[in-house]
């Protein structure tokens, strides 16, 4: 046996040195965008980009299409559970794909007498954050009302409540012409202070909404024809055992990047599993994973994976350190493997991107996996809380939660996840728990206050992009007592009943 002599840490026992915060460094000017698959030097434009270095965790209480496109919206990407059937993930693939961003589809209408349950039915189906009312329920009908996630959550607890009674009465302020350019929708969005703008042909009929994010997003280019669509970006989770059935499904469906899923990524399986992709589908990044170590790294590299995934046990449901007894502490892994991940570029001319996957509890701990080196994140229990999450919001010991278990729980019995290969399709023993998260709200605004404080972080450590955070920053261990300093203390908290005297 070798002994490291190093200790592995995790990401509570590290802050950052702030470093001289330039003028320039104010938040509106930071760049979260980030590469998520392998490039030549001198080509990262290349690569697959995400606006915000976010990614959802590939399980079943995490990553289905109503999240999918959710954080898609915000800029992320979410790689949809492989444990189901590849049928079905493909259908969720197929849907992300297929939504319309700005524009309200037929298949999110509903008619005037729906009631709110018929809505919540229909957001939860389709993943759409607006649902139009018209008069027959078809895009073609006469427009009387939007829904949105705004109102939704709202009026939740009015569930017998009639849809009308409830919808923001938009569309009877302010509409837009068919044909009306971008710039000028802007100026009707801004004069009279509009989130959505329903555009209306000659007949009165509803054909689009313009968004102030479809705007801001594209004010670089005023002359885009309005009732272009974009497509969100979605991936999608697989294993070492029915890819071949698997890939093609999803490959159809419209995925834009695979990643093999495995509590232990560094083995044979995937190097065949990498091979057998490359060879049939060259234009189809796949991801790998999970290593926690040079070697792992460097075997997943020259075996072809476009980008590859770091953590071993540090998952908020996972149990595989106390069953198993492998791993190593989060901060250490991500940092060690971006070493290996440099002097691959170094050496190759290649860059192969890092996701530090798990054990995210705070908001900063995102931040620091940047700056150690990760350039993006995944994250499972994050994103759980929140609306779009596929599971139950419920109230337990009087507070809202939600449900969130591990895929190697025996509530997802994801074995091929967890399987040495034998093959003989079971689980001899969990490496996962089945828990509760607290309920956080909806993703857009939860994502948004994260991301607010990452780039605040950014600015401190004088860092305007991911790369300059990696380059740039300074880390500093902290003792068990520094970390008590650092949240508040020896003062009473306001929240116990006072009375005046
Ligand atoms: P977290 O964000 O909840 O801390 O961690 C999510 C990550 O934990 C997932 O992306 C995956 O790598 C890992 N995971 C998922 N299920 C289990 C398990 O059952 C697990 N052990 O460790």
């Amino acid at each position: 046996a070798r002994i490291f002599q190093e200790e592995s840490h995790t990401f509570s026992e590290y802050l950052l040195i702030p470093n001289l915060t330039t003028q320039a460094c104010q938040s509106q000017n930071v760049s979260l965008r980030t590469a998520i698959t392998r490039y030549r030097k001198g080509q990262r434009e290349q690569a697959l980009s995400i606006n915000i270095p976010l990614v959802s965790a590939i399980m079943q209480a995490v990553s289905n299409h109503t999240l999918a496109i959710a954080l898609a919206k915000e800029g992320g990407l979410s790689f949809i559970y492989g444990s189901q059937s590849a049928e079905s993930e493909a259908e969720m693939v197929r849907l992300v794909k297929s939504y319309k961003a700005g524009i309200v589809s037929s298949d999110s209408n509903l008619r005037e007498n729906n009631t709110l349950e018929d809505a919540v039915k229909l957001k939860n189906n389709t993943g759409h954050s607006t649902i139009a009312i018209t008069s027959d329920g078809t895009n073609s009908g006469k427009l009387l009302g939007l829904l949105t996630s705004r109102d939704y959550r709202l009026s939740r607890t009015a569930m017998n409540t009639e849809v009308k009674d409830l919808m923001t009465p938009i569309s009877r302020l302010v509409t837009a012409k068919e044909g009306v350019s971008l710039t000028e929708a802007n100026d009707i969005i801004w004069e009279h202070k509009l989130n959505q703008l329903p555009i209306i042909n000659e007949k009165g009929n509803l054909v689009g909404l313009v968004f102030r994010k479809d705007y801001d997003s594209h004010k670089d280019h005023p002359n885009e024809i309005l009732d272009r669509r974009k497509r969100l970006l979605v991936g999608a989770g697989i294993n070492t055992r029915d890819y071949k059935e698997r890939v093609p499904l999803l490959v159809q469906a419209g995925v834009d990047v695979l990643c093999i899923d495995s509590s232990d990524g560094f083995s044979e399986w995937q190097y065949e599993t990498i091979s057998w992709i490359k060879h049939n589908y060259p234009n189809i990044p796949v991801g790998a994973g999970n290593v926690v170590d040079v070697d792992g790294f460097n075997y997943l590299a020259d075996a072809g994976a476009d980008f590859i995934k770091v953590g071993i046990g540090g998952g908020s449901i996972c149990i595989t350190r106390e069953t198993k007894g492998i791993g190593c502490g989060q901060a250490t892994a991500v940092y060690n493997v971006a070493r290996a991940r440099d002097a691959y570029y170094e050496k190759n001319g290649v860059y192969i991107p890092i996701c530090s996957d798990g054990g995210i509890v705070h908001d900063y701990h995102m931040t620091l996996a940047l700056a150690m080196g990760a350039d993006f994140i995944m994250l499972g229990r994050y994103f759980a809380r929140f609306d779009e999450s596929p599971t139950k919001r419920m109230v337990v010991g009087g507070k809202y939660v939600k449900e969130y278990w591990g895929e190697g729980s025996n509530r997802a019995r994801n074995w091929q996840r967890y399987d040495e290969g034998n093959n003989k399709g079971g689980m001899l023993f969990e490496e996962g728990v089945d828990s509760y998260v607290p309920y956080a709200g909806s993703l857009a605004l939860n994502v948004n206050n994260s991301l607010a404080k990452m780039k605040a972080t950014m600015c401190s450590v004088g860092s305007l992009t991911i790369p300059e955070l990696q380059a740039k920053a300074r880390l500093v261990r902290v003792s068990a007592t520094s970390i008590v300093e650092g949240g508040a203390h020896d003062v009473i908290l306001k929240n116990s009943q006072s009375v005046d005297l």
